[in-house]
């Protein structure tokens, strides 16, 4: 963790502020807790809402949320097609990230990722979440990727997982991000194909292949978290209980966790999917507002790099 870099999601926003404000496109505006999350990032001086969809709708459930305020001083963009007005927006300029309302994350990604959206780079597009974590004694941000979009990404994919992933942390301050290659286990084992492309993936980074992070596995999450359990293990590299990013073997694997550490560990948490033009925010519908707040400063300052 270097000096410089973000530890909580308090630096995080104030950090956004400092860099802001963004124009947010909220697709499909009519969600409670979305507008509730714009309408508190505006007032923390980070976002200037765009809000996307039915026009009678958009202003019946911000009425109801009492944000009669929030539709004063925002922009409101009336269509039937909310996705393909947030991508023709950021595509051209006119929004800088795109946060999901009260639509299907799959019917948001697939308009989206469509060609003519204009939205895409030529990049994979990758999910990272980030958590508070205490397990050092000290506060400070995790990040968990893909647990959002690459279901069971090959070896070429992790490789830009992990690119997307160094990416963010580099814009979070961490000068030399060190990422966790995540398995059940820190011995390779012909019996789990991820640890065999953990170590390939470490040989990769120790050749420079990922520029300024650190990358090695495999690793457990205990031993990828406390040094006591590296240590006891053995395991001497700068990653080993002291990882700032674990990067998982599928979806489902950061997906788990993702909800762990925000249900068994009571942390916030703040993801963004990087690698198309602007950052896509895809909260799901049981984040709370703060989560959402969080991923509106992700975004706002992963969007300034
Ligand atoms: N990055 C860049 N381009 C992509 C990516 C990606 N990660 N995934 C697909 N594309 C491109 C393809 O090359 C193609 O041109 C176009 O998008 C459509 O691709 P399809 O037909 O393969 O699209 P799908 O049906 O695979 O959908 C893409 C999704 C990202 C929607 C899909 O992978 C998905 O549903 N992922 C899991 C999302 C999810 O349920 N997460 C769980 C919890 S949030």
């Amino acid at each position: 963790m270097s000096a410089r870099s973000i530890h909580s999601f308090s630096e995080l926003r104030r950090r956004a502020r400092k860099l802001g404000p963004k124009r947010v496109a909220v697709v499909m505006a009519d969600d409670d807790i979305a507008l509730a999350a714009v309408w508190e990032a505006l007032q923390l001086g980070f976002a200037h809402p765009v809000l996307i969809g039915d026009d009678a709708n958009i202003r019946r459930v911000a009425s109801a949320g009492g944000l009669d305020e929030l539709i004063r001083r925002s922009e409101i963009v009336a269509t039937d097609q909310p996705a393909v007005a947030a991508a023709e927006m950021a595509g051209g300029g006119r929004a800088d990230l795109i946060l999901k309302g009260h639509i299907r994350t799959d019917a948001l990604l697939h308009a989206l990722l469509n060609e003519e959206a204009g939205l895409r780079s030529g990049r994979l597009l990758s999910d990272i979440l980030f958590y508070e974590d205490i397990l050092s004694g000290t506060k400070r941000l995790i990040g968990i990727t893909d647990g959002g979009l690459n279901v069971a990404p090959n070896l070429d994919q992790k490789k830009k997982i992990i690119h997307n992933a160094i990416e963010v942390l580099h814009c979070l301050g961490f000068a030399r991000p060190k990422i966790a290659l995540m398995s059940a286990t820190e011995s390779i084992s012909e019996a789990l194909p991820s640890t065999a492309e953990a170590a390939a993936l470490t040989e990769f980074g120790r050749r420079g292949g990922f520029g300024e992070a650190d990358v090695f596995g495999p690793l457990a999450l205990d031993n990828a978290l406390l040094t006591s359990a590296a240590e006891a293990k053995g395991i001497r590299n700068p990653v080993a209980g002291q990882a700032d990013c674990m990067v998982v073997p599928t979806v489902e694997a950061g997906n788990l966790l993702g909800k762990a550490v925000k249900y068994f560990a009571g942390s916030q948490c703040a993801h963004v999917v990087v690698g198309a033009k602007v950052p896509i925010l895809i909260p799901s519908r049981v984040e709370s507002v703060d989560d959402k707040i969080n991923a509106i400063a992700l975004g706002v300052i992963y969007g300034s790099r």
